[in-house]
């Protein structure tokens, strides 16, 4: 069958799961927050990579369906998780779509996931890409406040690619700042590259908004001190670990904690 068909039926016949990613703390190693990352393993087209399939859901608005049952497969797995043994402090990170942002019943659908799996809102945080929030300035305003009542984090994701105001920053009720993998592949310690002054702009950035900073695909031993040594609060990536099954990703977490 032709990929888009598969996709609207990836819900119903159960071949969608969920990785997850830890999030680090670099003031104490703490395993703080992971991000949810889809996978889907189609009987018939084999595994395809969420880059592959996520512009085609959005095009055809499998993504509602889909994005649903991520919000509620990461707040099950969180609760799961609790009853395991992991701290109530730990967060899920939940990537949301244009398309799924736009529709005004994003917040049911996330007050419902909560409701479900007996979380409160602080357990969940949204990453909306910039260029999304940066497209839409005037509704992104109104549905974040919305979240921000609800007591939902938000991350600004891919951070630095997207060409945001300062004036827009200050203004938007968000919680984290997320720095593009660009920029912390070319982290040099000896300072002088480009993206060493843009990560270390956006860390002074994010402290002066009062926000959290995560770095993103930290891969070096290298990237990681001088993430440290400019005070960065969270780091992801392969260094650390990559995206682990949920079983994995538990024992992970308990191992740390
Ligand atoms: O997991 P991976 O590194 O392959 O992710 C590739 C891209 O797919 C990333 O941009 C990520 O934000 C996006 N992505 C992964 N999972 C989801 C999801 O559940 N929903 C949406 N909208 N995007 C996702
Ligand atoms: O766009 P977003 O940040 O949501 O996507 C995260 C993507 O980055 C996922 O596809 C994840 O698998 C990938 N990723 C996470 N850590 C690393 C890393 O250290 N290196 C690389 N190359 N990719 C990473
Ligand atoms: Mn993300
Ligand atoms: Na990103």
């Amino acid at each position: 069958a032709h990929l888009i068909s598969s996709l609207r039926r990836v819900v119903e016949r159960g071949e969608l799961r969920l990785v997850f990613q830890p999030q680090q703390v670099l003031a104490d190693g703490r395993i703080d927050a992971v991000e949810a990352l889809l996978r889907w393993d189609s009987p018939e087209h084999g595994s395809i990579q969420p880059d592959q399939f996520i512009p085609l859901a959005e095009d055809c608005g499998a993504i509602l369906p889909i994005g649903e049952w991520v919000l509620q497969e990461a707040c099950r797995t969180l609760a799961a998780w609790q009853r395991a043994g992991v701290s109530t402090q730990l967060s899920v990170s939940v990537n949301v779509s244009a398309l799924q942002f736009l529709r005004s019943d994003l917040t049911q659908t996330v007050h419902a996931a909560l409701t479900q799996s007996h979380l409160p809102p602080s357990a969940l945080e949204l990453e909306l890409t910039e260029s999304v929030l940066m497209a839409n300035a005037d509704v992104a305003t109104e549905r974040l406040q919305a979240f921000r009542e609800m007591g939902v984090s938000i991350a600004v994701d891919d951070f630095g690619t997207g060409y945001s105001s300062l004036a827009y920053l200050h203004r938007l009720p968000i919680n984290t700042l997320k720095i593009d993998k660009a920029f912390v592949d070319g982290l040099q310690l000896s300072g002088d590259s480009e993206d060493t002054t843009i990560t270390t702009t956006i860390i002074a950035m994010a402290r002066s908004l009062g926000l959290l900073v995560v770095a993103e695909g930290v891969e070096t031993p290298e990237q990681l001190t001088f993430l440290q040594q400019q005070h960065c609060d969270l780091a992801q990536g392969y260094l650390i670990s990559p995206p682990l099954e949920a079983d994995a990703c538990l024992r992970f977490i308990l191992d740390v904690q």
